[in-house]
């Protein structure tokens, strides 16, 4: 197992809000039964977290993807929509790909797709008996989403679906920086205790 100090320490750095971690660092190195991937519509790689996932998770991640390619997934994945892999190498055993919106000023359906990321994907978890799921901040990199409005559509969307479901039973946050670190904690501590 890759990184078996590193999965062992991120539960204890990671702070609760219930059946919410919020964890600040590489989503890479988590063992949640899956990771969200900010991938793109044609699914064969790209930079940002999409990058690091394929380059820690290896080759096999990749066969998949063309597999889905050249079945389904023809004309690529569309934004909003989820669907499963294995996670290859990583410790998480699967990873889910979703594509989310690219910012376009805010008035092209964008908080609506990217609510279709977080839901969709935790359709697709709950559907494969998925116990615990780590999202990256979708679309908040490369895609140019503001990231304050981002995490309202995450955190809204995520405790939504965990008081619909019981599974997953676990979802983590992760935050690569401390400016989005600080976004998460707000809007996770003013809608949990609401
Ligand atoms: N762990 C956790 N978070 C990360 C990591 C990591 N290893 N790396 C980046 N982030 P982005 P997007 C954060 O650009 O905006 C790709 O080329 C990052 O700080 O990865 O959805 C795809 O193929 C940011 O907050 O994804 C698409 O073409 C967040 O993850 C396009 O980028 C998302 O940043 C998707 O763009």
């Amino acid at each position: 197992m890759p990184n078996q100090s590193l999965n062992n320490s991120w539960r204890a750095q990671a702070q609760s809000f219930g059946r919410i971690l919020l964890y600040q660092g590489d989503i890479t190195i988590l063992d949640t039964d899956a990771i969200v991937n900010a991938a793109n519509s044609s699914l064969l790689g790209g930079g940002g977290v999409d990058g690091a996932i394929h380059r820690a998770g290896g080759p096999q991640i990749l066969d998949e993807c063309r597999r889905l390619r050249a079945g389904h997934y023809g004309k690529g994945l569309r934004t909003g929509e989820a669907v499963i892999t294995t996670g290859g190498r990583l410790s998480a055993k699967h990873v889910i790909h979703t594509v989310g919106p690219v910012w376009n000023g805010g008035h092209k359906q964008e908080p609506e797709l990217l609510a279709n990321c977080y839901r969709n994907s935790l359709r697709v978890a709950a559907e494969n008996g998925l116990h615990s799921i780590a999202f990256p901040g979708i679309s908040t990199g490369i895609y140019g989403y503001p990231k304050p409005e981002a995490t309202t559509v995450a955190v809204r969307e995520v405790l939504a679906f965990l008081e619909a479901h019981a599974q997953p039973a676990e979802v983590v946050f992760v935050v690569f920086d401390a400016e989005n670190k600080r976004l998460y904690e707000r809007e996770l501590t003013a809608k949990t205790l609401a």
